[in-house]
C-alpha cells in the first residue's frame, strides 16, 4: 500500500501509528547487519529494535504528510531521530548520568551489557544517525541541511547541552524559566529537530511552514516533558517501563515539583492547544501531527 494513503484524514490514529512504527522498524533492522564486533551490535540492538513508543518517528512521517508525501529520505530521516533518542537512553541511564538499572520494561543496556559496551553502542548509534540521513544524494543540498539540524538539536546547543544543565541542577533550586530552558535543550530540541526533518525530507517546503513548524513543535516539545514529569508520580513502574519516581529520588526539579500537579497538566494542555493552532495554515493536512500533540499529553506511559 502506498504511504500516501495515510496523508487522508480518516486513517485511524491507532493505523497511523501501528503502520509507520513497522516503517521506521524496517529501516532500524539494517543495524542487525553483522558487524565485526558482535557484543556492540547486540547492544545497539537491544537497546533501539525492541520498544519505545517511536514518537520521534512518528513526528517525522506526520510532518512530511503535513507538507507532501513520505519518499525514502523520510524513512532515513526517522531512523537517524530514533538512532539519537535511542543512544541518549542509553547514555542517560549510566551511573554517570542518571543511573538507572530499568528502561522500556527492561534492563538498562549497561546492566544487560557492560558500561563499556553501552557507551559505544550509544556512541555507534549517535554516528549512525548521520549514516542513514547521508546514505544516498539524490538531495544532497537538502540532506546537508538535514545533517546540520539534527547535529544542532543533539549536540551541546541542543540535547546535550541540556543533560548538562540537567546534571548540574541536581540539588539546585531553579526557576520556572530555568527549567523550560534546560528541556527545550534536552528533550524538545531532538522533538523540534523531528518534525523539521520530516518536513525537508518530503519536499521543498516554505519558510513560512517552516515557521508554523517550529511553533508547534517548540510547544508539543515542552508538553511532552511536561507530561513525563506528571507520570514521574502518577504512573507505576510497570506500566512505565522505568523506575517511578525517580525525579523525586534524585531531588530533581521537575514542572511538577515547581509548579504542583493541576497546574502542570493545565501548562501542558494549553501547549497543546498552542501547538495544535500553529498548525492551522496547513488547513487540514495536518491532521496527524494535531493527534500526535493530543497523544503526547494524554499518554500514561
Ligand atoms: C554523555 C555524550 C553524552 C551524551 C548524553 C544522555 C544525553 C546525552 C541526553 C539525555 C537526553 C534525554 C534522556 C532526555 C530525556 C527525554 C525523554 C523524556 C525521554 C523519554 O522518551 P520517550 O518516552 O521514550 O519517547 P521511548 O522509550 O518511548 O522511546
Amino acid at each position: 500500500m502506498s504511504s500516501d494513503v495515510y496523508a487522508v484524514s480518516n486513517i485511524s490514529f491507532e493505523h497511523f501509528c501501528d503502520y509507520y512504527r513497522r516503517q521506521v522498524e524496517d529501516q532500524l533492522a539494517q543495524l542487525e547487519t553483522p558487524l565485526t564486533f558482535s557484543d556492540l551490535q547486540e547492544a545497539m540492538c537491544y537497546s533501539t529494535l525492541h520498544g519505545g513508543k517511536r514518537v520521534r518517528a512518528l513526528l517525522v512521517y506526520a510532518s512530511a504528510l503535513c507538507v507532501g508525501k513520505v519518499v525514502s529520505l523520510t524513512h532515513q530521516a526517522a531512523a537517524a531521530v530514533e538512532c539519537i533518542h535511542a543512544y541518549s537512553l542509553i547514555h542517560d541511564d549510566l551511573p554517570a548520568m542518571d543511573d538507572d538499572d530499568m528502561r522500556r520494561g527492561k534492563p538498562s543496556c549497561h546492566i544487560q551489557f557492560s558500561e563499556a559496551s553501552a557507551i559505544l553502542a550509544g556512541d555507534a548509534l549517535q554516528a549512525r544517525a548521520f549514516e542513514y540521513l547521508s546514505g544516498t544524494t539524490i538531495h544532497a543540498e537538502r540532506q546537508l541541511r538535514m545533517v546540520h539540524i539534527l547535529a544542532q538539536a543533539s549536540g551541546a546547543a541542543g540535547m546535550v547541552g541540556g543533560q548538562a544543565v540537567d546534571l548540574a541542577s541536581v540539588n539546585h533550586t531553579l526557576s520556572l524559566q530555568q527549567l523550560q530552558r534546560m528541556h527545550t535543550l534536552k528533550t524538545a530540541a531532538l522533538i523540534k529537530a523531528s518534525v523539521q526533518l520530516g518536513a525537508l525530507s518530503s519536499a521543498n517546503v516554505d519558510q513560512k511552514m517552516l515557521d508554523s513548524l517550529a511553533v508547534y513543535a517548540d510547544a508539543i516539545g515542552l508538553a511532552f516533558q511536561i507530561q513525563d514529569d506528571i507520570l514521574d508520580v502518577t504512573a507505576n513502574t510497570m506500566i512505565l517501563g522505568k523506575q517511578q519516581g525517580a525525579d523525586a529520588a534524585q531531588n530533581k526539579p521537575t514542572f511538577v515539583s515547581l509548579l504542583g500537579l493541576e497546574p502542570a497538566k493545565n501548562e501542558a494542555a494549553a501547549l497543546k492547544e498552542k501547538a495544535v493552532t500553529a498548525l492551522q495554515v496547513f488547513e487540514g493536512r495536518a491532521v496527524h501531527l494535531e493527534q500526535l500533540a493530543d497523544y503526547i499529553i494524554d499518554r500514561d506511559y
